[in-house]
């Protein structure tokens, strides 16, 4: 399992293409590639390149225009992947479900049942 002091993070690894994984989008800041466990028939994980933020409350405060870019990605992925609504989530802190601590957003899509949250 994945714990807070892993570093690289998996997610690194998948950046550093160490881990395989189907690239779905990638700026110079971003990357975007399908959750290994999905949740939803669309699940990509929206993931900034660097692993200094572990939460979106610390890249809200540290780098908020990335965190926007990263919602600009999750958009434009559901464009193309759901016809362009989507449910976004981060999971922030061990109790909420976060396994990696390295910033990353749920983009969840297509078949949702309306009014869930699960
Ligand atoms: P969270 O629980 O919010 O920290 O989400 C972490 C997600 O990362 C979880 O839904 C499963 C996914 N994940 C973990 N390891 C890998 C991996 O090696 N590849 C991919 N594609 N996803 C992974």
């Amino acid at each position: 399992m994945t714990t807070e002091t892993d570093s690289p993070s998996i997610f690194s690894r998948i950046i550093a293409r160490e881990i395989p994984a189907t690239i779905l989008a990638e700026t110079d800041r971003v990357i975007a590639f399908p959750d290994i466990a999905p949740k939803a028939p669309v699940h990509v994980l929206v993931v900034p390149k660097t692993e200094q933020y572990r939460n979106v409350v610390e890249l809200a405060a540290g780098d908020p225009g990335l965190l926007a870019e990263m919602i600009e990605v999750a958009d434009s992925l559901a464009a193309e992947l759901t016809g362009g609504d989507f449910r976004l989530i981060f999971n922030t802190g061990q109790g909420a479900g976060q396994t990696v601590f390295h910033v990353h957003a749920h983009v969840l899509g297509g078949g949702l049942e309306e009014g869930s949250l699960g």
